[in-house]
């Protein structure tokens, strides 16, 4: 079986660290670690990866074109500025879903749009960290049906 990516972009390594009034006190090791367990009871293999570098999340996008089944995607503030991730997504057959920790229309004007959206199959935003798993178990749905 082939796993879901769970990928984070910039700055997400920071989780729990700093701001936790906006993203809340959880680690992205402990983000990590509930994906997997949740993925464990789902059945559903998960390999999670974090970089502050767009053009490496654009090459594991591509990796992901013959390794993953599914892609669950936090680009971070790529969202709002990369049409390079849009592509590589573009370019990707499987289901994705993009999450948002915070809920972004209720912040700054200019994260009220993502350029991955256009792409996903559904989007979450405000849920903290439980986003990650919510998308984990409608991934789940979208690959049975
Ligand atoms: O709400 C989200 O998940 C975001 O994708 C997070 C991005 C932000 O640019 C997007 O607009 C919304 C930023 C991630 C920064 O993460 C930090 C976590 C802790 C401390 C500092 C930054």
């Amino acid at each position: 079986m082939k796993p879901i990516f769970v990928m984070n972009g910039p700055n997400l390594n920071l989780l729990g660290l700093r701001q936790p009034e906006i993203y809340g006190r959880e680690t992205l090791a402990d983000v990590e670690a509930s994906v997997a367990a949740l993925g464990r009871e789902l059945g559903v293999a998960v390999q999670a990866m974090q970089s502050n570098h767009e053009g490496q999340l654009v090459d594991w996008i591509h990796e992901a074109r013959t390794k993953a089944a599914g892609i669950i995607i936090n680009p971070g503030a790529y969202s709002h500025t990369s049409v390079a991730i849009l592509d590589a997504l573009n370019a990707f057959e499987g289901p994705v879903l993009e999450v948002h920790i915070s809920n972004i229309h209720k912040r700054e004007a200019f994260r009220h749009h993502s350029f991955v959206s256009a792409r996903a199959e559904g989007v979450i935003a405000g849920f903290g960290t439980e986003g990650y798993l919510l998308a984990l178990r409608r991934m789940k749905s979208l690959m049975a049906g």
